[in-house]
């Protein structure tokens, strides 16, 4: 592991344990693993006990995941009825560190309250020409794949695998939703590969997922048609299905992103998706694979002239009909807004929509749209929000509670890199991921803490009370000088770094802001606008449709507003926009003061990497800042009122 950061498993965050007698009692892969992981000669007389339940084929409250805690007559004790349950039993003491080993604890309870907690990698085999080899990928190449091929040494999985168990992760798919020719074949020809890397992953409790592509049975197969109601169609999907799991038993299931920006799909056929989806679940069903398909289906060759197509109603209009109509195992994947990862974005209202329908929320650690691992932008809260969010209004189910029965996803942050995600501090998300989807309900800063004792096991209070002033609200100081109110975009097209206000404007591909001399925003009501507000249950179609209660950070998401429109903060719609752009652009300076007060208290490695990527958000949020307000300037006329310079 030379040249490789820890992340938040160095050495020393073992120390409270490693220095305990430790027992473990059970058998199996898992269990082999925390004996393995506390590499402790097993003691008569144990300070930790982790043991599996007597009878561990009779899941009872625990269930396969949770375990039990417990300090009493000097002893801690971890108990679960499954393997899996010990391992996140052994990282609970990593987490508690001496405080496992302290006062008496009287029983805890812990399980998770999604089931299946997961990351996708967006990875390619091949280098991409237009996208890399990671697409939206930050933190360098694939830890599976190099030059073409899998890799020789796949020892850097193993630790990935641990980090991922760690916080809880549970499943990975392992390769890009845009499914290429020569990723196509990881189903069929390549499939060792994939075995090759379920066997480093499965030690810790990670079941391993495969992006396919709807076309194989004709890209792969030799068949005309890969049209769900054909039977060879059919046919093909089981037989290839039943040859993954003869080579990999424990095989999670597919992901499918299909009739979405160019990938293939039941639409070619005539078929709904959930009959497409449905093929796919009845070839995994008798081998107990789910199918995640994707509801991230909308046109992406739109007129910019045509106000009547909405891309944010896309995934509504496409899915809500089909409610009912899924299969058991048949998963549908929905990312937590409407548009596509933006720093703002209210809920997608495709989850109040489906009650019959097993969903998984899909997040994107990876920060395509937030900075791309250069900016410190901590997504923690801005999750947090979205997974409390109550789409039926007070007292109904939070989204955490919908996305129960399928669970939760992040796009991959993770690389190559020596650092693992590019910007050190990126490590955060992908741990505060697995946390949440552990416990929806944690602070985000206290996960962030939890973060910085296990990545910092010997951190200051100096450094940790940095880290926190840098970390604690980066999200909203990016949102701050980024686009303005919830309209989301204005990034360079393509690439989507750095501002380009009118990048996206007049472009197919329905990301639209409508910005003139007099306003801004998309009218999105049903009374005057696209009809978007009425996608959601009350009272949300009542807040979103009027100007009156429509929370100021989606302002400009749902309604077109003159530049004077006075936002309930009390401060005029331009006054916002220039106020909160010489705001956010100091802000970034401050992280950066920040971290030169104590990056001598970290390795010079770190703190290299840090200064780098520090200099590089003051001068991107500067950038952002004077684009931002040249442009509104330049539209609106208004001055600012605090006569501050603008272009
Ligand atoms: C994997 C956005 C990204 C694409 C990504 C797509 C998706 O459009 O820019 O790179 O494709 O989302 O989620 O499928």
């Amino acid at each position: 592991m030379t040249g490789v950061h820890p992340a938040w498993l160095p050495a020393e965050a073992f120390r409270a344990v490693n220095s305990r007698r430790v027992a473990v009692h059970g058998e199996g892969l898992l269990v082999d693993t925390v004996r393995a992981e506390v590499a402790a000669a097993e003691s008569s007389s144990p300070e930790l006990v982790l043991s599996l339940a007597a009878s561990p084929g009779s899941r009872g409250v625990l269930g396969d995941d949770g375990f039990t805690l417990e300090r009493a007559d000097g002893v801690t004790r971890i108990v679960a009825e499954a393997p899996a349950g010990l391992l996140y039993g052994f990282f609970h003491v990593v987490r508690l560190g001496e405080a496992a080993f302290g006062a008496d604890r009287p029983v805890e309870v812990h399980r998770p309250a999604l089931r299946r907690r997961m990351v996708d990698h967006w990875d390619n085999v091949d280098i991409h020409p237009i996208m890399g080899q990671v697409e939206r990928g930050y933190a360098g190449g694939s830890l599976f794949w190099e030059r073409g091929a899998l890799r020789a040494d796949l020892s850097r999985v193993r630790d990935y695998a641990r980090l991922l168990a760690s916080c809880g992760i549970n499943a990975v798919a392992i390769n890009n939703v845009n499914v290429h020719r020569t990723e196509a074949h990881l189903l069929t020809d390549r499939l060792g590969e994939v075995a090759a890397i379920a066997a480093h992953l499965r030690p810790y409790g990670i079941r391993t997922h495969l992006s396919v592509n709807f076309a194989s049975p004709i890209v792969l197969g030799g068949l005309a048609t890969a049209d769900p109601r054909d039977p060879a169609a059919r046919q093909w999907w089981e037989v290839t299905t039943r040859r993954v799991y003869e080579t990999i038993p424990d095989f999670g299931g597919y992901v499918v992103k299909a009739d979405s920006e160019g990938q293939s799909g039941p639409f070619a056929y005539g078929r709904s998706h959930a009959e497409g989806a449905n093929m796919l679940a009845d070839a995994l069903a008798p081998h107990g694979g789910v199918v995640h398909w994707r509801a991230f289906v909308y046109n992406h060759r739109q007129d910019w002239r045509d106000r009547s197509t909405d891309r944010a109603r896309a995934a509504y209009d496409h899915f809500a009909p089909l409610d009912g109509q899924f299969r058991d195992n048949a998963i549908l994947q929905v990312k937590h807004g409407p548009m596509d990862f933006q720093t703002r974005e209210p809920v997608s209202p495709v989850i109040a929509a489906m009650p019959g329908t097993r969903l998984a929320v899909e997040l994107q650690a990876t920060q395509e749209y937030t900075g791309q691992q250069r900016h410190v932008c901590y997504l923690a809260p801005m999750w947090s929000e979205v997974l409390r969010f109550q789409p039926h209004g007070d007292g109904g189910p939070a989204v955490a509670t919908l996305a129960g029965s399928g669970g939760l996803v992040a796009v991959s942050n993770a690389g190559d890199d020596p650092f693992w995600t590019g910007h050190p501090l990126a490590q955060a998300n992908l741990y505060a991921f697995g946390r949440l989807a552990w416990a929806p309900d944690a602070d985000p800063l206290t996960i962030l803490d939890e973060w910085i004792g296990l990545t910092f096991p010997d951190a200051t209070p100096q450094l940790r009370q940095a880290l926190h002033a840098m970390m604690d609200d980066s999200w909203r100081t990016y949102e701050r000088y980024t686009a303005p109110l919830g309209v989301g975009f204005m990034v360079r097209p393509g690439r989507h770094y750095g501002p380009d206000v009118d990048g996206y404007e007049y472009s197919p591909w329905g990301t639209y802001h409508f910005a003139d001399r007099d306003g801004v925003g998309v009218d999105r009501t049903r009374a005057t606008g696209t009809g978007y507000t009425g996608q959601y249950p009350q009272p949300w179609a009542d807040t979103y449709e009027s100007v009156d209660t429509c929370p100021d950070e989606l302002l400009l998401f749902f309604h077109h507003v003159p530049y004077g429109h006075v936002l309930r903060s009390g401060s005029t719609v331009i006054q916002h926009i220039y106020d909160t752009h010489f705001a956010g652009a100091d802000e970034a300076a401050q992280i950066r003061d920040a971290w030169s007060a104590v990056g001598h208290l970290v390795g010079s490695d770190v703190d290299d990497r840090m200064r780098e990527r520090l200099d590089e958000q003051v001068r991107s949020a500067a950038e952002w800042r004077d684009q931002i307000n040249t442009y509104f300037y330049r539209k609106s006329g208004v001055p600012d009122a605090k006569g501050r310079r603008i272009y």
